[in-house]
């Protein structure tokens, strides 16, 4: 047995069944170790593809994807997925080669000091120095991925620690962890706020998304009846609970999704992370906050909260219920905003104009993509009209990231998505810009043989930046580009293409794209004035900068 041996023996220890990546000749110990193991090893076409899908696997499972590349170039590759997965907390293990560490035959070439590139970016970052560390520091770096708030870990395994010989060393066993419930203190001094509040609101943020939280949320969600919105990735935390549902904060102010938080006297804040672009601002005049979280709240200067409810999410919200069941007097107070609110959303969302406005984008895609379908974005403007528009009635069935905010990242995420939900529809949205960043991953897609659809919008330059400048007053300038042509692009790759020429051409081709299976690229002309008509002028019109206190007073 050699050292790589026992790497990939704990890696199988903890349960782990396929990795990503684009293996160097440092990595090519551990690649012969793998051919004979039961893990799978994924190629794909570029590092950041792979460690994107690897940290998604750890979105949607709660168990850290693997991703593995070489040392220097490759390693550096993996800088934005680390980063990626750090800020939106996703378990991710990336393991990278290094040159021999007792010898130095190839002098510095191609080295470059990737454990320190990788401190900022991980929970831990760790060169392997013996072959007798290598099952403990792997258990190590699971559990420490997995812990709230779970993350990155980056582990250098040097060539010569790979391929040195040892005798057999066993593994060590993972065991479960539960981690604590709030304290009764904390949990008495949060329902007081809350029975006292007379507009309560409850927001669901990121953390909201854990896998293993939905069911317990969804049952307080229900059980509590004070409506909610959520921020951008605490999108879809909830199965069901629509009837309650009263927007999403894709904005941090000013969206009419703030007509109700502007009226709070409570929010009631669960798993809100402040990586994510802030869902409202708090300041001295605006309503007090509990925060409920797996780790207290970070102090920023737009989020403090009075209150917090410390400790595992599921278990402590059924000990707050309990609470706070049959004595809420004005749960719904705030719920007749509700109907007013949602109204806004459904504008033009019918329109017959071509190029497509993104609120009819919205809707279609909703129409073909049934409940538990899969709608996996990438960034640019259609990001804002998604969070804001597109209903979700099952968890997790909306990825995306408000948190690096990265493009590149929509296709091999819908990549992950497809690969662990096969029966499941799953729906890449992309612009013209963020597709191209990663589009060499068609090739893995077809490889793998995946299902997929890749709506691609297509407005010929980087339409978010561009929409910036407009809104900061800048003149359009600099930021439009040509495009290939998408469908023979996806033809080229054994994929399939089919364009959309009419408003009304939407839907059938995404139909047609489901129902044909393999992977299919969409192309579909997008028209973004919509932006500033609706997003600005509108919204400056309909929603007052500085609200005064509750007009439901
Ligand atoms: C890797 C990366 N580079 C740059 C940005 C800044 N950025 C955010 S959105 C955007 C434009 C996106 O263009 P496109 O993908 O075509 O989407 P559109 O807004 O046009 O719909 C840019 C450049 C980013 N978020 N990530
Ligand atoms: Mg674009």
């Amino acid at each position: 047995m050699k050292g790589s041996d026992l790497l990939v023996a704990a890696l199988e220890n903890e349960g782990v069944q396929r990795i990503f990546g684009v293996p160097g000749e440092e990595n090519l110990d551990v690649v012969e170790s793998l051919r004979h193991s039961k893990i799978e090893l994924i190629v794909t076409r570029h590092e950041q593809a792979a460690a994107f899908m690897a940290a998604t696997f750890g979105r949607l499972t709660g168990h850290p994807g693997v991703c593995m590349s070489t040392l220097g170039p490759g390693a550096l590759n993996f800088s934005t997925g680390a980063g990626y997965a750090l800020l939106g907390a996703m378990p991710m293990i990336l393991i990278t080669g290094q040159k021999g560490i007792l010898t130095s035959k190839q002098a510095r070439f191609q080295i470059v000091d990737i454990v320190s590139s990788m401190t900022p970016l991980t929970k831990m970052a760790h060169k392997i120095v013996s072959t007798a560390t290598i099952p403990t520091i792997v258990r190590e770096a699971f559990r420490v991925a997995r812990q709230e708030r779970p993350g990155p870990v980056h582990l250098e395994l040097p060539e010569d620690i790979a391929a040195e010989e040892v005798n057999q060393i066993s593994t060590v066993p993972p065991h479960p962890i539960d981690i604590p419930v709030a304290h009764p203190a904390a949990l008495d001094r949060a329902a007081a706020m809350i029975l006292e509040s007379r507009y309560p609101l409850l927001m669901l943020g990121a953390a909201a998304s854990r896998p293993r939280l939905a069911d317990a949320l969804s049952d307080f969600v229900r059980r509590i009846r004070i409506p909610f919105f959520n921020t951008q990735m605490g999108k879809g935390a909830v199965n069901g609970g629509s009837n309650l549902y009263i927007g999403t904060a894709a904005l941090s102010e000013r969206d009419y999704v703030h007509h109700a938080i502007d009226r709070a006297d409570l929010i009631i804040s669960i798993g809100h992370d402040t990586v994510e672009k802030p869902p409202f601002i708090m300041g001295p005049r605006g309503p007090k906050v509990v925060h409920i979280g797996y780790i207290p709240a970070t102090v920023e200067e737009v989020y403090f909260p009075h209150a917090e409810v410390v400790g595992d999410v599921g278990p402590s919200l059924a000990l707050l219920i309990d609470r706070l069941e049959g004595r809420l007097k004005n749960a719904s107070a705030l719920l007749p905003l509700r109907e007013q609110i949602l109204a806004h959303l459904a504008d033009r969302a019918t329109e017959s104009r071509f190029p497509l406005t993104p609120q009819r984008i919205v809707h279609d895609v909703r129409q073909v993509m049934p409940e538990d379908g899969i709608v996996c974005l990438d960034n640019g403007m259609y990001k804002i009209w998604f969070a804001r528009n597109y209903r979700t009635r099952i968890a997790n069935t909306l990825l995306l990231d408000n948190a690096l905010a990265t493009m590149g990242a929509g296709l091999p995420s819908a990549m992950m998505a497809a690969m662990l939900y096969p029966n499941r529809r799953v729906l890449a949205v992309c612009g013209d810009g963020g597709f191209m960043m990663n589009s060499q991953e068609l090739e893995t897609a077809v490889r793998l043989g995946l299902n997929l659809v890749v709506l691609i919008l297509q407005d010929n330059a980087y339409g978010m930046i561009r929409w910036k400048q407009t809104v900061d007053s800048f003149a359009d300038w600099g930021l439009t580009f040509g495009n290939p042509d998408f469908v023979k692009y996806a033809e080229s790759y054994g994929a399939k293409g089919s364009r959309v020429d009419s408003a009304d051409g939407l839907i059938p081709a995404l139909e047609a794209a489901f129902a044909g299976g393999g992977v299919h690229l969409i192309p579909a002309p997008v028209d973004y004035s919509e932006n500033i008509r609706v997003l600005v002028d509108e919204l400056r019109k309909a929603v007052p900068a500085d609200p005064q206190k509750p007009s439901t007073d």
